[in-house]
């Protein structure tokens, strides 16, 4: 799943700066992802001022990803499109199957993708499935609500909600759209750029364990019968994806609620907006 990650291993502080800039060189990979018919070929199409992309109400129109590539205020982004899913009869459930490998497949290569969520539909437990695929392949993430035209203003979701209601999206930044009569295309641009920066950050391990350590002291993990579990320090060993070491004592004794409420501590500090980072304990003796 890691086809652009940037180990940071032994490399020093200015070659990590080097690779990084670099990488910001290079067009943006952006994937547009969603359930068959949510305007994924629309938005693209409209993006392109033609008519180049098949865009039709059948879902499942488009038969292979097609990449894009569109400029953006001088700067350039590759969007690939991901083929939709027919839908017949009894292979219903094989092409939803088919749906998650094309997702996964156009995932590899992007950094950040936009999913768009039909907005009369509402979100599903589809657009969730799709959303966790995401999360699950870390890759930057920006939420669309599509289709906002087709909506009465007097139903329109209140998107300021929605972190509240699904905790697990806070991180992401959600925006209303319109594919087809191009309505906030811009900020989804720069909804792109605020995710792209953060997807490509580096945290240096002092400035990270000065936003960890603190919290760690205040409200430690919880104790196992066999002792205390004792966090060392943290330190970021991979960028796109992101990935955090935590090294401690005991690195199984850490539970999934209190690496949840450590990224939450982190994210008030250093926001990793959009960006489904990976906190992984390590093992590691004190004094070592
Ligand atoms: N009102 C409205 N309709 C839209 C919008 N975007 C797309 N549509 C319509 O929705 C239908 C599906 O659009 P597509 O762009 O083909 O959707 P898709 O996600 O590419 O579909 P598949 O490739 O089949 O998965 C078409 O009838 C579009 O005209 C939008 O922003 N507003
Ligand atoms: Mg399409």
């Amino acid at each position: 799943m890691e086809a652009h990650r940037l180990v940071l291993g032994d490399l020093s502080e200015e070659e990590i700066r080097e690779r990084i800039l670099k990488r910001l060189e290079e067009p943006a990979r952006i994937a547009v992802i969603g359930r068959p018919n949510v305007g994924k070929s629309t938005l693209i199409n409209h993006l392109l001022g033609e008519e180049r992309l098949v865009t039709s109400p059948l879902p499942g129109t488009t038969r292979d990803a097609i990449d894009t590539l569109v400029t953006w205020k001088g700067r350039p982004y590759r969007f690939v499109d991901t083929a939709g899913i027919r839908k017949r009869g009894k292979i219903a459930e094989a092409s939803e199957m088919y749906g998650i490998i094309r997702t996964e497949r156009t995932l590899i290569q992007a950094e950040i993708a936009v999913v768009l969520i039909s907005t009369p539909d509402g979100l599903t437990d589809g657009d969730l499935r799709i959303i966790r695929q995401v999360i699950d392949a870390r890759r930057g993430l920006v939420l669309v609500f599509n289709k906002w035209d087709a909506t009465d203003p007097k139903e329109a979701p209140d998107l300021t909600k929605l972190g509240e209601r699904y905790p697990f999206l806070a991180f992401a930044p959600v925006i209303a759209l319109s594919g087809l009569t191009g309505k906030n295309i811009p900020a989804l641009f720069r909804h792109i750029d605020t995710v792209r920066s953060w997807y490509y950050r580096r945290i240096g391990t002092s400035a990270l364990n000065r936003a960890i350590l603190p919290v760690v002291e205040h409200t430690p993990p919880p104790r196992l019968k066999t002792g205390a579990v004792r966090i060392l320090y943290a330190t970021q060993v991979q960028i796109a994806p992101t990935v955090i070491h935590l090294f401690s004592n005991h690195p199984d004794g850490l539970s999934p609620t209190y690496l949840q409420f450590l990224t939450r501590k982190i994210r008030e500090i250093h926001p990793f907006t959009g960006v489904p980072f990976l906190l992984r304990p390590r093992g590691k003796k004190e004094g070592e």
